[in-house]
């Protein structure tokens, strides 16, 4: 099924003059709509791949979605779905193919990359924000959409059998990387072994707070909403702050190709934790603020291992351009795990200074 066969399930506000492309996400396939309104719409695939059961990932975002809005006015500042002509929130084809309908956030921009401090601040603030208004979400009611997100060591056994099948025959090119990672295996466990000692509570959190997850209003570069709510589920507030900090807080992009570029920036940790911190800062436990900094390097450290298990794998999960692809995104993050264990101690008294 294309979006040619899913527009016409939808009474939109004029006719479609361009549905094309959009976005650099990672998962699904996004399209902008145009009308000649002009009225503007996301259209989303939702990928079947990583999300088998799309029914109870629609549901938490649903229910997500009503959450928040009840407590803003400005329509701007949730996430809006546009129910279909059947009155379905979203389209299901083929057992699990699911497609959804946004209203597009006008007046926003949301960046690949930061553009200045306080742009990663107010990213802070989203983010934050987002925390604060899930605080009170009863999170028994929402799904696992992918259980084990963010549980380091599982990662770890996938990569295992990753090597182990060498599904694609690139392993033989993944040798320095393969030890990269292998050599942190003891470390990965930290947060999880926390949170099963119960020291670590858990919350209801994005889980995968990438900058380009953010909306900013386009005048004020303030934050409008954080979007795609997919992987909305318990989870832990390290987590959150550190895959913002894994993705925004490097001097290069994701798949850099020149390691030299790729830096972990203290100025830009510190302007993030500056801005999160001031939001929900106050909601989080002691023990919560000293496992900030481990979120960043784990986070990290768990998305390189994703990288390269899907390098391996022969690219079956993320979205790539070339057959290097996912190899350039573990080694970028690489580079940013070895400054971030080289600088542990300053992003710790970065988060003292804010407590
Ligand atoms: P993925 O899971 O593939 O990352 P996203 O839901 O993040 O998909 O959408 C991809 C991109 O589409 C976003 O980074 C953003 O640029 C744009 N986008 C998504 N939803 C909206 C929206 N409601 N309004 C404006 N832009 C949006
Ligand atoms: C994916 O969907 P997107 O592009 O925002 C991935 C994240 C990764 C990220 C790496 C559901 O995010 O977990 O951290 O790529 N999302 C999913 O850039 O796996
Ligand atoms: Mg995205």
């Amino acid at each position: 099924m294309g979006f040619q066969d899913i527009l016409p399930l939808y009474d939109l506000d004029g006719e479609v003059i361009q549905c094309s492309r959009y976005g650099s996400g990672h998962i699904n396939e996004t399209y902008l709509v145009v009308t000649n309104r002009p009225h503007l719409y996301i259209l989303q695939k939702v990928n079947s791949h990583v999300f088998p059961n799309p029914r109870i990932l629609m549901e938490n975002i649903i229910m997500v979605t009503a959450h928040i809005r009840a407590k803003e006015r400005d329509p701007r500042r949730v996430l809006r779905l546009v129910p279909a002509k059947s009155g379905e929130q979203y389209i299901l084809r083929d057992g699990n193919e699911a497609w959804r309908l946004y209203e597009f956030i006008t007046g926003s921009i949301c960046l690949d990359r930061v553009e200045s401090l306080r742009d990663f601040e107010q990213s802070g603030i989203a983010f934050g924000t987002f925390q604060n208004q899930l605080e009170d979400f009863p999170a028994e009611e929402l799904k696992e959409v992918i259980p084990g997100f963010h549980d380091t060591p599982k990662r770890y056994q996938a990569l295992h059998r990753a090597i182990s099948e060498n599904r694609a025959g690139r392993a033989k090119l993944a040798q320095r990387e393969m030890d990269f990672y292998l050599q942190r295996e003891d470390s990965a466990g930290m947060l999880m072994e926390l949170l099963q000692n119960k020291e670590l509570p858990l919350r209801v959190t994005h889980n995968d707070t990438k900058l380009n997850n953010v909306m900013l209003d386009a005048e004020t570069r303030t934050p409008l909403c954080v979007i795609d709510l997919d992987t909305v589920m318990p989870g832990l507030a390290a987590s959150d702050f550190g895959d913002s900090i894994r993705f925004g807080a490097s001097t290069a992009a994701e798949d850099e190709k020149d390691l030299e570029k790729v830096h972990f920036s203290l100025e830009l940790y510190r302007a993030f934790a500056g801005g999160f911190l001031s939001v929900c800062g106050n909601k989080l436990t002691k023990l919560e603020k000293e496992t900030l900094p481990d979120g960043a390097r784990l986070m990290t450290l768990e998305c390189g291992v994703r990288f390269l298990m899907d390098y391996l794998d022969g690219d079956q999960y993320f979205h790539t351009d070339y057959p290097e692809h996912n190899l350039i995104r573990a080694r970028t993050q690489m580079a940013l795990v070895g400054e971030m264990e080289a600088c542990h101690s300053q992003m710790l008294q970065i988060i003292h200074a804010f407590c």
